[in-house]
């Protein structure tokens, strides 16, 4: 059976080949403009880097290596990370190769408990696992051959096997996290031969008679694992590993930005949002009831978490494929018909508000549809998680595969350090006024 290693350096030099041919042929041919509104706004659009694990289609939303999202929802997470470093979904021998591959590397180290264990009590969980993750730095592969000496041909040996040491590591680490956080009692091992979903689920300690958590948290993990490279999580990843820092420095950079309430901490703000109109209504809220919360958020200066994309300009299939399993599995939990009555009735107030913005000299809405954050916390609060602070540290798990595969094939087609040029207003101004 051909390991995760063998089937990487049989493929690499092809597509060295292929990237070095399109450089040659191509290499002159403009492939996007940068407007002055564009360089003021976060390069919403520019086409200034190469992802080749997945894309995100604007009228479609995620498409992984060819696949779209909800074609492959059925795939377990180990699966899902072999699709993204491949190109090919895995047969049965390589998933049992991958998972074996965790086994061997799934041990925490005992010092990283000792400082979770030191930290303040109210530390927010996000912090508590960047700091996990960036202890364990010191075990680092990447930086020792470095320090050795090798060639930039090897670079995405040594990633390689730090990635798979910290995704193997991941799911305790965050169970650990969860537990420790939450006064939840003692730690829960790994367990040898159990999937990842199934034992990240296991770990956290929750009750799960039926198997249905488990479940959850292997298509939770499918879901977000990678949003093609231009997003915060990815693209910070992506720069920092390009100075050649190794991947527990770029992940850990890479989930900072996951903790933004605008990126991956939406989450977390969105069950808040709901639970917040449960409370003030008693219950599921009217339609009536939603809108006009909905306008008072908007009109505090807040935005409506779980909705909105910068990419995106129709409903996240991730969502729909939540709203699936939220179906099948809790149609009956209020909260769960919150977030489904949410979804009638926020594209229209957003829409309304983003006219009334535009009369008022303001950007447009450009998209009113919800996204992955929307729909994701009710499924986990039904299931007895609770902790909204918690949430993004899911996220973060499922992130890193995708986080770490583009690193790996970065280190692997030599992609350079990233260093775009900035110009100051006076330049702008010079040139445009
Ligand atoms: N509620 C209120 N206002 C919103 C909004 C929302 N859900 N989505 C966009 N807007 C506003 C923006 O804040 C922006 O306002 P200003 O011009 O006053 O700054 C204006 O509409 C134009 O923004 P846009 O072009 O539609 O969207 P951006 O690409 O700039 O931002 C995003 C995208 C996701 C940050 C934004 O839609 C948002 O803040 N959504 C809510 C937070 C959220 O759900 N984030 C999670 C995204 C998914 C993820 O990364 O995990």
């Amino acid at each position: 059976m051909a390991t995760l290693q063998e089937i990487l350096a049989k493929k690499i030099p092809g597509w060295r080949e292929e990237i070095a041919k399109v450089k040659k042929t191509a290499g002159a041919k403009v492939i996007s403009e940068v407007t002055v509104t564009q360089a003021y706004g976060g390069m919403r659009g520019v086409k200034g880097m190469i992802c080749d694990t997945s894309v995100v289609e604007p009228d479609k939303g995620l498409i992984v290596r060819g696949h779209p999202l909800l074609e492959i929802k059925h795939l377990w997470p180990e699966e899902v990370f072999f699709l993204l470093l491949t190109g090919d979904l895995p047969d049965d021998d390589a998933k049992a190769a991958l998972l074996q591959d965790y086994n061997k590397r799934a041990q925490v180290p005992e010092y990283v408990w000792d400082v979770l264990q030191a930290m303040p009590p109210d530390s927010h969980p996000m912090c508590m696992l960047n700091t996990g993750i960036l202890v364990m730095e010191k075990e680092s592969v990447f930086r020792q051959w470095y320090d050795k000496g090798m060639t930039k041909a090897e670079y995405w040996v040594p990633a390689l096997e730090d990635s798979l040491v910290l995704l193997a590591r991941l799911p305790s680490l965050a169970a650990g996290v969860y537990r420790i956080r939450y006064n939840k009692g003692d730690l829960i091992p790994w367990t040898q031969g159990l999937d990842w979903g199934a034992n990240y689920a296991n770990m956290l300690g929750l009750a799960d008679p039926t198997g249905s958590f488990a479940k959850l948290m292997r298509l939770y993990l499918n879901f977000h694992a990678d949003h093609e490279g231009g997003n915060v999580s990815a693209n910070t990843c992506h720069t920092v590993g390009s100075a050649l820092s190794d991947p527990y420095y770029a992940v850990s950079a890479g989930l900072n930005g996951l903790a933004g309430p605008l990126h991956g901490l939406a989450n977390q703000e969105c069950l808040d949002w709901i639970i917040q109109t449960m409370d003030k209504f008693g219950g599921v809220p009217t339609e009536k009831q939603l809108s006009e919360f909905a306008f008072e958020t908007l009109r505090s200066g807040k935005v409506i978490p779980g909705y909105g994309h910068a990419v995106l300009r129709v409903t996240d299939p991730r969502y729909a494929g939540f709203l699936e399993f939220g179906k099948e599995y809790l149609a009956d939990n209020a909260v769960f018909q919150t977030v489904s009555r949410v979804y009638d009735v926020i594209p229209k107030v957003l829409q309304e508000f983003s006219e009334e913005r535009v009369k008022a000299g303001k950007a447009p809405i450009a998209n009113c549809w919800p996204n992955v954050d929307a729909g994701s916390g009710a499924l986990l609060y039904h299931f007895g998680l609770t902790e909204f602070p918690y949430y993004t540290v899911l996220f973060s798990v499922s992130r890193a595969m995708g986080m770490l595969a583009q690193l790996v094939l970065n280190r692997a087609m030599g992609t350079a350090i990233t260093r775009p040029k900035s110009v100051s207003t006076e330049w702008v101004k010079a040139q445009a006024l």
